[in-house]
């Protein structure tokens, strides 16, 4: 067993190679995302990271948000949502709950407000289903707000909708019709 912090910094750190820059151990992702798990420690190995299956293994089972996925034979690893690099890690469309949440800083508030919620350096825009989890978002940002989606009209509209396998909905981006500032 690994210690608590052991396990955050090695979640960290795959998040950083299977979500954003696979090219800092000379990691190739296929195009669903996946990395071969051999090569990836292997690389990691000779960057500095040592890492293990087991390790690997265990940061995928206890990971409260369930970040990660191994393929049915144990060999591939990938990030489930989060990715800014272009993968496409063939999410299931479904139908939203009638409504959202989403959470950001205050300070982002009077460019979101002009431009809708847009993904920055993500390809999604990220939903969550309470008000407790968007607020915990936002609090990594600054000081947090909650936006309310009305993810049912967005759907109505034809938007499209995606939920990853762990849960978070996902979107192209929101317009300002769509959501109303919580207060706090
Ligand atoms: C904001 C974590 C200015 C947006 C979480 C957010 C999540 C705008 C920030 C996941 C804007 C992007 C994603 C606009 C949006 N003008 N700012 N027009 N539109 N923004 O980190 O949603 O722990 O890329 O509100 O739990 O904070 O990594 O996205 O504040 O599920 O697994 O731009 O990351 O999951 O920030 O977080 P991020 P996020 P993990």
């Amino acid at each position: 067993m690994s210690s608590k912090s052991g396990l955050v910094k090695t979640s960290k750190f795959l998040s950083l190679i299977l979500r954003h820059a696979p090219e800092k151990i000379g990691l190739q992702l296929d195009t669903n995302g996946w990395a071969e798990i051999n090569t990836l420690i292997e690389k990691a190995g000779i960057a500095g990271n040592k890492l293990n299956l087991a390790v690997i293994q265990e940061v995928v089972r206890t990971s409260e948000k369930q970040r990660f996925a191994i393929s049915d034979d144990g060999k591939r690893i990938r990030a489930n949502q989060g990715h800014s690099i272009n993968v496409d890690v063939e999410l299931n469309p479904a139908t939203p709950p009638d409504i959202l949440y989403h959470g950001t800083a205050e300070r982002f508030l009077p460019s979101i407000n002009k431009q809708g919620l847009i993904p920055g350096k993500r390809l999604h825009v990220h939903l969550s289903r309470d008000r407790e989890t968007a607020a915990r978002v936002g609090s990594r940002h600054g000081s947090p707000v909650v936006l309310e989606i009305n993810s049912r009209q967005m759907a109505e509209g034809g938007n499209e909708f995606w939920m990853s396998e762990n849960g978070v909905w996902l979107v192209k981006s929101v317009l300002q019709r769509y959501f109303k500032v919580l207060s706090s």
